[in-house]
């Protein structure tokens, strides 16, 4: 943990450019009737929950270079978010996942979170890789599986999830399955949704009325001819079939080239089914990566549908869990995640920027080149500053990538937990 004194001390070389800049987009923002210490307001509030597996260093199945100093337990785990959160003041929870993350100490993970002032997030099962002290092997599939006794198994794992999230006050559950085929012919695709379906409506029982369940969908991989979940259409009538409290999860990575992700999530709003969401940024798919390096106007693009959707009064309000879903094997996790939630900040504020009133008639005018240059102006806008200001109004640092490297944090996380420390990440 860094001290008030030491963030005070790493944001006061930058105060002065700060003020100049602030002030500048501040006085624009208000020519053009916009409040910026409303937007800050929006933005302090704003959190992004962070995955225990994405602290350590993550790999592909080629390799794996770690960074040092990860985190060894669920305890450093928290403490690891919980820094993140006292640069950023945007990460106030953290999602875990079962059985990397079986909490032991109930009692201690309570006061230790109270301390950090995190909450848990989601809970994730995993029935995509064998326990060694495992009955029944997930080769052919979980809740899908033909076997029942392996369906009976992967359904006990995700109630099982539920009652550690109940111990340790979480309220959502998230499922991924990995179920699918590889070959034409392995598996009746019908039957296969049927089953899935069914092994579903037994977890959803086992829900307490004020969780959410969230389904998210994946076109590929691990399993490359058919996912039993492949798409969103699927994830939405799974909801369908199990009731209210079911609802899609949209990841970012887990979408074909070219898919207008935008639409999907302006669909699932207005169907009263968004859930949730896994950030992370992708070039071909399931990536992973740094969310908005690569693409950050798709992102602006999202969250201007969320913030039009959150704005639109003709729809019901809706809870979003938003969530980073990512593997650093290039970055120092820490950084990355740092990185990802301030793309996060930054696009949504410029969706906050956006003249929806002018928007609007430009989209009844038919103006399609006014349309886009509305956009465009938000996306356009240098936003920096005011994310900047949100980061020291919650009492974190102005720039946290930045206060991170000269705290020396890694170097201390080293010197604690080793060069070598064994972690959990994807
Ligand atoms: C897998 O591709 C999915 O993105 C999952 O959401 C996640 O990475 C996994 O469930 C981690 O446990
Ligand atoms: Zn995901
Ligand atoms: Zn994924």
């Amino acid at each position: 943990m860094l001290t008030e004194d030491q963030l005070h001390d790493l944001n006061q070389p930058l105060l002065a450019e700060h003020h100049l800049q602030f002030d500048y987009l501040a006085d624009l923002l208000a020519r053009r009737g916009q409040d910026a210490h409303q937007l800050i307001l929006q933005l302090v509030e704003f959190q992004v929950a962070i995955p225990s597996w994405a602290l350590g260093t993550g790999g592909t199945r080629f390799g794996r270079f770690p960074a040092g100093g990860e985190p060894r337990s669920l305890e450093e785990k928290i403490g690891d978010v919980g820094l993140l959160n006292q640069l950023n003041g945007s990460s106030n929870s953290i999602s875990l996942h079962i059985p990397w993350d079986i909490p032991q100490d109930i009692a201690g993970l309570h006061q230790l979170l109270k301390e950090q002032g995190l909450s848990i997030d989601s809970m994730n099962s995993n029935t995509f890789q064998d326990q060694k002290e495992q009955a029944h092997t997930y080769k052919f599939g979980s809740l899908s599986a033909t076997d029942r006794a392996v369906r009976e198994q992967a359904i006990q794992h995700n109630i099982d999830c539920i009652r550690y999230g109940t111990d340790l006050g979480a309220k959502v559950h998230t499922v991924w399955l990995a179920d699918g085929s590889n070959f034409p012919g392995q598996s009746h695709l019908r039957r296969a949704y049927l089953r899935t379906q069914e092994s579903l409506a037994t977890v959803y029982e086992a829900l307490p009325s004020d969780w959410t369940m969230l389904i998210e969908y994946k076109p590929y991989e691990p399993n490359f001819y058919s996912m039993v979940i492949p798409d969103w259409g699927t994830s939405y009538t799974l909801c369908q079939s199990l009731g209210k409290q079911a609802q899609v999860l949209v990841d970012l990575g887990h979408h074909l080239p070219n898919t207008n992700i935008e639409q999907i999530v302006g669909r699932l709003r207005q169907l009263g089914r968004l859930g949730g969401f896994h950030f992370n940024g992708s070039g071909y798919g399931d990536d992973d990566l740094t969310t908005g390096s690569a693409k950050p106007f798709q992102l602006f693009l999202i969250f201007n549908e969320l913030v039009d959707a959150n704005q639109d009064t003709s729809l019901t309000a809706s809870t979003v869990a938003y969530m980073i879903d990512a593997s650093h094997n290039t970055k120092d996790p820490l950084e990355d995640l740092l990185q990802s939630v301030d793309n996060i900040l930054g696009a949504y504020a410029k969706a906050l920027l956006v003249d929806r009133a002018a928007l609007q008639e430009a989209q009844e005018a038919n103006d399609t080149v006014r349309a886009e240059e509305i956009l465009r102006d938000a996306f356009l806008t240098d936003v920096r500053p005011l994310v900047a200001e949100a980061y020291r109004q919650a009492g974190g640092a102005l720039h946290p990538v930045k206060a991170y490297r000269e705290a020396g944090v890694r170097a201390q996380l080293i010197a604690q937990r080793g060069k070598f420390s064994l972690s959990t990440g994807l």
